[in-house]
């Protein structure tokens, strides 16, 4: 059976970080196939583009919070992420024996095919899921990566929970740590680092920066949030190598 990559898209404002994080990914000479999963309001001009670099668009329906307006939200501040729940659909993708996923916002810094070794990432009925810890709540997981088995059961049990409102968050870290609590395999931080968190603890980010696979811009903010004109003075190193690919293989104009 293959395996692939997956990432999510349920509007047009994250197509630059997915083909990015694509053609970052292709790069690295990755054999595993890539796919998107895709919401319906997804423009026919971005699923266009995004069958130039991905060798699956899979269109899937979104689930949303229903209660956008739940405190929850007020918390974080970013309603945006009321559809976030569509990311279960990975686990209906049982054609793949592996999956590998990836939010569209991550930049992988070299070859990540080695999340797919069962050998160093055994996943079972008991460990279904691995993943790194949230910077903001180390106990759970970030789960803009990871790497899981899809599975049927899974799935339905994941869109009864989201239908159920049942995640602290509201969004889908809430509902898959929820969901997998004391079930999940510690992957290392270095799979998804986000640099606005590490940046607090500059020793540590300077003693382990060259060991990095993933880097993940989290927040609201993102590297294309400054308008397609290119980096800002203030951008990080990060965010510059995030340019670098856009303003390599994607030079016309997203907006
Ligand atoms: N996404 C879209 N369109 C949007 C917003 C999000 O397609 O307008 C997709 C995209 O793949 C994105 C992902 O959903 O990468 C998650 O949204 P993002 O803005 O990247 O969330 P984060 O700021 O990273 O926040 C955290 C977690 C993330 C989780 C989210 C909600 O890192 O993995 O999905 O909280 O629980």
């Amino acid at each position: 059976m293959p395996e692939a990559y997956f990432t999510l898209l349920y509007n047009d404002v994250y197509l630059p970080g997915a083909l990015v994080l694509a053609q970052a990914l292709r790069s690295y000479g990755t054999t595993r196939d890539l796919a998107v999963l895709v919401g319906s309001q997804v423009s026919d001009d971005a699923i266009a583009r995004l069958n130039q670099v991905f060798d699956h668009v899979v269109p899937t329906e979104t689930i949303s919070n229903s209660a956008a307006d739940a405190p929850q939200f007020k918390l974080l501040g970013r309603p945006e992420l009321e559809r976030s729940y569509t990311k279960v659909h990975v686990w209906r993708q049982t054609q793949f024996s592996r999956i590998v996923f990836l939010d569209a916002d991550t930049l992988p810094l070299r070859s990540l095919d080695g999340l797919f070794s069962e050998d160093e990432y055994p996943l079972n009925s008991s460990t279904p899921i691995a993943a790194s810890p949230d910077i903001g709540w180390p106990d759970i997981f970030n789960s803009g990566v990871f790497v899981t088995v899809p599975s049927a059961a899974i799935y339905d049990t994941l869109v009864g929970r989201a239908k159920a409102g049942l995640s602290f968050d509201g969004g889908d870290q809430g509902l898959l740590n929820q969901y997998f609590e004391g079930r999940w395999k510690r992957l290392p931080f270095t799979y998804n680092v986000t640099p606005s968190a590490s940046y607090q603890y500059t020793p540590a980010y300077q003693h382990f920066k060259d060991s990095v696979n993933v880097v993940h811009f989290i927040g609201a903010e993102k590297p294309w949030s400054h308008a397609f004109t290119g980096p800002w003075p203030t951008s990080s190193e990060f965010e510059l190598k995030w340019w670098a690919i856009y303003n390599q293989y994607y030079t016309c104009d997203l907006t």
